[in-house]
């Protein structure tokens, strides 16, 4: 008797602990206050061939906001990650170059992780990724229209390193390079999710372009964890 209450037991602990052992971070990013206005990029329209690709005038996207201010390509990343990066496993992440834009203009990746970068424009753009910490590699790769797609990668975390073409001025993109799987980037309504987590204590960092970082403190348990943000606008000058 004694026997079999125990094998009942041991079944229904093991499945207590799988069911606590991971969930989501989910939440919404804010921003309070008026954000400065986007600029028409007449570098765009005046250039011969990337001008033809717009009907629409073209404006930077420095701040992307919902009627509440929810807040896109805000990064959001664990510190004290538990586990380190299977960048080199991932699915690669994807860049195209489109209409002489990068699209996404925000991205993270985890280290180690391959980008592809496609060119799907009628003309050549170079891809010119500038990192500052050191071991990342600053490359810079001419591809033609129609050309193969380029493969980036980097070794090191760092925020925000900067892919730029130098046929285009105007042409960025910013990623994120994390070294752990738990990471996310805001949506158009200012969402993010940090899928699988395993419960435990962690520190939540939310960092935007222009609008700066902060941080709060989660507790990842059963059903998982919710913690919403507000970055401040900057001051008008
Ligand atoms: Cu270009």
């Amino acid at each position: 008797m004694k026997l079999t209450s125990r094998f009942l037991i041991i079944p229904a602990l093991l499945a207590g602990l799988q069911a606590a052992s991971a969930a989501d971070i989910t939440g919404t990013v804010t921003l309070n206050g008026t954000p400065p206005p986007e600029q028409v990029n007449t570098h765009i329209s005046n250039d011969p061939i990337c001008g033809k690709l717009h009907s629409e005038p073209v404006k930077t996207q420095f701040f992307v906001v919902g009627p509440k201010g929810e807040l896109k390509d805000v990064v959001v990343t664990l510190k004290g990650a538990p586990a380190k990066s299977g960048g080199e496993s991932a699915a690669p992440a994807l860049v195209d170059q489109t209409k002489c834009e990068y699209v996404p203009y925000v991205m993270a990746v985890q280290t180690g992780q391959k980008i592809l970068v496609k060119n799907s424009d009628p003309v050549m753009h170079n891809v010119h990724p500038t990192p500052k910490v050191a071991g990342n590699k600053e490359e810079n790769k001419a591809q033609m229209a129609g050309g193969a797609d380029l493969t980036f990668s980097f070794a090191n975390p760092e925020k925000f390193l900067k892919f730029q073409c130098n046929v285009h001025d105007w042409m960025f993109a910013y990623v994120t390079v994390v070294d752990s799987p738990y990471f996310a980037v805001t949506d158009k309504d200012g969402n993010f999710k940090i899928a699988n987590v395993p419960a435990g204590k962690y520190t939540v960092e939310v960092a935007h372009r222009k609008a700066g970082a902060t941080t709060k403190e989660v507790e990842v348990k059963d059903g998982g964890a919710k913690v919403d943000f507000t970055l401040d606008a900057p001051k008008p000058q």
